[in-house]
């Protein structure tokens, strides 16, 4: 499998938060790498590692950090792949908005696609969704993963009928 979708992180500690994009792209048979890239603490690799992303062949980056989150919006500054931003709540942060505000807040021309605060599922999910327009085999795994969610939910709302809360709807 093709390596399409860079996963990085400003530190191993964020690993335990990060984990979920690499679960998820396995389950939707998308190839992905996973390795720490630190804007502050290495700031000479990150600036490699965004500018050989799309020569090496990946496609979309993921990019997680917590408190001072410059690695989302710097790896976006230098490749023209697709940027999501996955903010984590690191032990250096005030509750993740420090984390949530750096990653979201960019300027015009610079986007970084954010998810939810320590949301690396979602950025799996949004990933595999880009690379999925081209490539029918992830296109067809995502809709797959789209109607089991359907499912899920549907069995909820029969448990909740079994239970005794009626609707008028269904
Ligand atoms: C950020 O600082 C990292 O992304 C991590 O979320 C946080 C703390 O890093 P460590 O001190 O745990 O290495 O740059």
């Amino acid at each position: 499998m093709a390596t399409q979708v860079g996963i990085i992180m400003g530190s191993d500690s964020d690993l335990n938060v990060m984990q979920a994009a690499a679960d998820i792209l396995k389950d939707l048979e998308v190839g992905y790498e996973l390795t720490v890239v630190s804007a502050h603490r290495t700031p000479l690799r990150m600036v490699e590692y965004a500018r050989q992303a799309k020569s090496r062949g990946l496609k979309v980056i993921i990019a997680g950090a917590g408190g001072a989150a410059h690695l989302p919006g710097m790896v976006a500054s230098i490749t023209p792949l697709p940027v999501i931003g996955v903010p984590v709540k690191s032990s250096n942060s005030i509750d993740g908005w420090d984390s949530v505000l750096s990653i979201l807040q960019m300027p015009n021309g610079v986007p970084v696609a954010t998810v939810a605060l320590n949301a690396a599922k979602n950025a799996g999910i949004l990933a595999a969704q880009i690379i999925g327009v081209a490539d029918e085999k992830v296109g067809n795994n995502i809709q797959r993963y789209k109607s089991d969610l359907e499912k899920e939910v549907l069995k909820k709302v029969s448990g909740l009928k079994e239970k005794g809360f009626e609707n008028s709807f269904d």
